[in-house]
């Protein structure tokens, strides 16, 4: 639950105002689960292509785009970004439309991190 009322829904409203704010509890504080973008080698995709989204989606600068292309292209996967669910998901999707709209063979995908 997380819900606060102020001035009515407490069951003091109109004459009989007390002004009391009541607070749950426990208010939720957590952090939200965050998830890393994944992005896999491929013997196709043109290394300029993968500075490129990586610049364009991230807003890395080109020389740390290439960096990370550099990393990706040698160990096989690298890390590009770490997000909040839903934003990784999307971040992921765009890569893989971007890659496919441009017939590359280009592939992200997005791991939970554990802490
Ligand atoms: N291996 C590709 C090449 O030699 C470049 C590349 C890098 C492709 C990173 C995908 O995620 C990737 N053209």
């Amino acid at each position: 639950m997380s819900s606060e009322s102020l001035n009515g829904s407490n069951g003091s409203n109109g004459l009989g105002d007390t002004g009391t704010v009541v607070l749950e509890d426990k208010p939720d504080l957590k952090e939200p689960p965050m998830y890393q973008v994944v992005l896999l080698n491929d013997d196709f995709t043109p290394m300029e292509f993968v500075v490129y989204i990586l610049q364009s989606i991230f807003g890395y600068e080109h020389e740390r785009s290439t960096q990370i292309m550099l990393a990706v292209h040698t160990k096989g996967k690298g890390v590009c970004g770490i997000f909040p669910k839903e934003i990784a998901e999307m971040k992921s999707h765009e890569i893989n439309e971007m890659a496919k709209a441009h017939e590359h063979p280009l592939i992200s995908e997005i791991e939970p991190l554990t802490d």
